[in-house]
């Protein structure tokens, strides 16, 4: 029998409402729900690939075990017992902090994983914590704790009621929007021009978003924070500063002002890209909009200087008043309220606290950036990290330095991954532990509810059950984690305890968590108990937590969400502040010292170098990081990756369309075919990341065909930021040169891997 079933894609931040209709286990089609009230029957390319996933021969089903044989499968009991062992008998050896986790993109984007992840990370104790973070918004969430005093207070453009959008080092049309959920984003772009309001992109490429700009702004890579320190300085020269409502909540203004003033378009034009006249109408322009929104995504927060380019980010909104009012960036009012239980559990944020063994790297957060991942394997001494656990995470592909990673993995003495898949990371771990796929679990978005740009919220349940032998991620990190506690017990009470604890979380599931998050927000019925909870902590919570779940209450609770199966709209976002801020003094300095610290060590800008080329990333609608790969009907056609390059560039080089250019830096050196075009700035390239599926032992059949190479293994480690350490891997210089022409012309990519060599 044919049957639909709503669920949400989750493989982007958008969170498209989508209707799958199945019959039994066969997928028929996948269309957009158009009555999800958020995404308004919206999808791309990918959420129909989703059937590809779910049938996908390369996934794995069952845990596997590396032998001399190749991987042969194990059952869940032996394999989450070696693995738990195994990793305790490390850490006896070689202490705590031998074992490092990574934890990838997906683990945002599962509601299960995120609930059963403090738990590991505890019963693990290391200090080698690492995740996609750092190669990321880490600069985000550095500036909302230092501003907002939470990390997980993102400011989020309210892109429905502005009328003045700048979208720096982004591009929505492609990605679809990055802490801003922002599902259909094509329309409420449009929605944005035809109430007469004004779109402009700063990038150094004319990306899709900025075909559909009124202005685009070509930038010099890393750059960014010159343009908006001049945005700045001309904003308060021409006595445009007013930050409104806010005002009187403000510290800092003066240093602001101080620090700012010699930074004039004219100093920083030449660098930048952009002329001073062109910077002076930029500043006059948000200052003259009604309501302006400025936002800055990855293309600014992994560039040169990201630490006090996504600060200068929020301070601009917060000095031209468009902060927390309608129409600028606001805050969320989320129904599972991360940003409020994270500060419970004294997660609102945390730098150099201490730092990593090797380079000295600050922790953010608990963890250190990836820039370290390779070098704390490969270096010998006491902490040598000498076991790994990843879970949804590709870090051989989607980190710089990705084939000393590579060759530094094979060194462990354990690895385990928990994944869906056999690729270039995972393919060195001794044990891999597969979840269920994503029609297989519930669907509910903490996180990506938490920067959407309405408040909105949704639980699905999954569309097949689980299958038989199959376990979800959280019972996987759980199991983990309790057999972990387990081994390390003293005493009788310690093993009481831990059962009890592995029962809890057996009875109450994911549901049971989502259930008691909603009760305990700001639409439930929890307002009391949340009172009780900022008074006694949340280490009450368990005791609580029965009570509360059984209670009756009148306000959201899972059941309401069931009740709802396309979502349910909350309303636009609100202005929040001054209750909002997590800050101790509930006041915002725009200046905390280790901004005023960085911009008095920030060097004048350099006019560009013409002998370098600096590289820039590329999303594309039918690709998604590193994965996703091996679904025909996504990859199919030509190669996408490829090195767009100017034709001014292309000329001085001698290359043409499709010739094979030559990528390298210390780190090692690929070779790409050319995409000649103007759709450049001239010194610039641009290539996709997380492609060149062809290593070694990687399973993953259509992938591997699929051509390219990984750009992260011309990308070196040593680059950092210099706050945070946070990689670079945008706008960081490479040699580009044209390939030597082979007698008959390979159009197909090749890569030269040290560690496949
Ligand atoms: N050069 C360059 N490098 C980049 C970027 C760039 O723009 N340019 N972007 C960076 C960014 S923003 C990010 S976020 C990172 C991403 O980097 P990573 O998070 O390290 O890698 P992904 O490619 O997202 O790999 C995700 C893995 O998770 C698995 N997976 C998918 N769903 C699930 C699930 O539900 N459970 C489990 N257990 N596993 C699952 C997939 O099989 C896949 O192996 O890449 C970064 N790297
Ligand atoms: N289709 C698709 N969607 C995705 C993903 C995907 O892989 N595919 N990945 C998801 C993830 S993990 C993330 S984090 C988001 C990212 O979402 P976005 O931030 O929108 O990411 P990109 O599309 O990489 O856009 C970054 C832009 O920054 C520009 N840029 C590079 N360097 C600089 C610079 O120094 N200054 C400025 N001003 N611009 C610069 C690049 O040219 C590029 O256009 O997308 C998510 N959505
Ligand atoms: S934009 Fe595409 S990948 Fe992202 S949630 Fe929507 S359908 Fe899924
Ligand atoms: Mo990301």
């Amino acid at each position: 029998m044919k049957t639909t079933h709503y669920h949400t894609c989750n493989l982007c931040e958008a969170m498209c409402g989508i209707e799958v209709e199945h019959r039994g286990d066969e997928i028929l089609a996948i269309r957009g729900d158009k009555d999800d009230p958020f995404s308004r029957g919206h999808v791309c390319p990918k959420a129909v690939a989703l059937q590809d996933l779910h049938h996908d021969p390369d996934r794995l089903r069952h845990p596997v075990k590396r032998t001399v044989d190749g991987w042969v499968p194990i059952s869940w009991e032996q394999a989450l017992d070696e693995t738990a062992q195994r990793l305790h008998a490390v850490q006896q050896r070689h202490g705590k902090n031998s074992v490092a986790m990574y934890f990838g993109n997906p683990t945002a984007h599962n509601h299960g994983a995120l609930f059963s992840l403090l738990p590991l990370i505890k019963a693990i104790g290391t200090r080698q914590r690492y995740s996609a973070t750092s190669v990321d918004q880490l600069p985000h969430q550095l500036a909302a704790w230092q501003l907002f005093g939470n990390q997980a207070m993102f400011p989020i453009p309210d892109i429905d009621h502005t009328d003045y959008f700048m979208v720096i080092g982004g591009n929505p049309l492609a990605s679809n929007g990055s802490i801003m959920t922002v599902p259909d984003v094509k329309n409420r772009l449009k929605a944005l021009k035809q109430r007469g309001g004004k779109l402009v992109v700063v990038d150094p490429r004319r990306t899709e978003t900025a075909a559909v700009a009124d202005e685009h702004h070509f930038i010099r890579p890393g750059t960014d924070v010159y343009l908006l320190l001049a945005l700045i300085q001309v904003l308060y020269k021409e006595l445009l500063v007013a930050p409104g409502r806010l005002d009187p909540l403000l510290d800092g203004k003066g240093d602001l002002q101080k620090l700012t003033e010699n930074w004039t378009p004219e100093k920083v034009s030449e660098a930048v890209g952009i002329s001073p006249e062109a910077i002076r109408k930029l500043a006059r322009d948000i200052a003259a909009a009604p309501r302006a929104a400025i936002y800055g995504r990855v293309g600014l927060t992994t560039s040169p200087h990201s630490t006090l380019s996504a600060w200068l980010v929020y301070v601009l909104n917060i000095i031209t008043g468009n902060l927390d009012r309608e129409g600028g960036v606001m805050f969320t009012k989320p129904a599972f309220d991360i940003v409020a239980l994270g500060a419970l559990g004294g997660e609102a944020g945390s730098f150099d606290r201490y730092r990593s063994r090797v380079h000295g790297y600050p922790e953010f957060s608990g963890e250190f950036p990836v820039t370290t991942l390779a070098d704390e394997m490969l270096t010998p001494g006491k902490g040598q990290v000498k076991a790994f656990v990843s879970h949804a995470g590709n870090p051989v592909m989607s980190c710089p330095d990705g084939n000393k990673l590579d060759t530094a993995l094979e060194g462990l003495e354990f690895m385990v991954s928990i994944d869906l898949y056999i690729n270039e990371t995972t393919r060195h771990a001794d044990i891999i532990l597969p979840p269920t796929g994503q029609l297989e679990h519930g669907q509910f978005d903490p996180v990506f509810q938490a920067v959407a740009v309405r408040n909105v919220v949704k639980y699905t349940p999954p569309l097949f059950e689980k299958p038989e032998g199959a376990l979800h991620d959280w019972e996987i990190l759980n199991g983990l984690a309790s057999r972990l506690n387990r081994l390390k017990a003293r005493t009788a009470r310690d093993r009481l305890q831990i059962a009890a604890a592995d029962r809890f979380m057996r009875k109450i599931k994911d549901t049971g968590i989502i259930d008691l998050g909603l009760r305990l927000g700001p639409y439930g019925a929890g307002g009391k108990v949340m009172e009780a909870l900022k008074r006694d902590g949340l280490h009450t919570l368990p005791s609580q937590a029965w009570k509360l779940l059984r209670g009756k209450h009148k306000g959201l609770t899972l059941q309401s969400l069931k009740d709802n199966p396309h979502g349910i709209d909350l309303g636009p976002l609100q202005p929040a502040l001054p209750e909002r801020l997590f800050t101790r003094d509930q006041r915002i300095n725009l200046v905390p010292a280790l901004y005023f610290r960085a911009l008095q060590g920030l060097p004048v800008p350099k006019a560009a170098n013409p002998d370098e080329m600096l590289v820039v990333g590329r999303r594309h609608i039918r690709s998604n990081n590193s994965w996703m790969h091996n679904s025909q009907r996504l990859v199919k056609g030509k190669s996408r990756c490829n090195v767009l390059i100017h034709s001014q560039d292309a000329d001085r080089l001698g290359v043409q369309e499709g010739d094979e250019l030559v990528l390298s830096t210390e780190a090692g050196s690929i070779t790409l075919p050319a995409w000649v075009g103007d759709d450049i700035m001239p010194g610039v390239i641009s290539v996709p990341h997380g492609w060149g599926h062809d290593r070694q032992g990687v399973q993953l059949d259509v992938a591997r065909r699929a051509g390219g190479a990984s750009i992260n293994d011309v990308i070196t480690s040593s680059r950092v930021e210099s706050v945070t350490a946070m990689a670079q891997i945008n706008g960081v210089p490479v040699k580009v040169e044209a390939a030597a022409k082979p007698k008959s012309k390979k159009r197909t990519a090749t890569r030269k891997a040290t560690a496949d060599a």
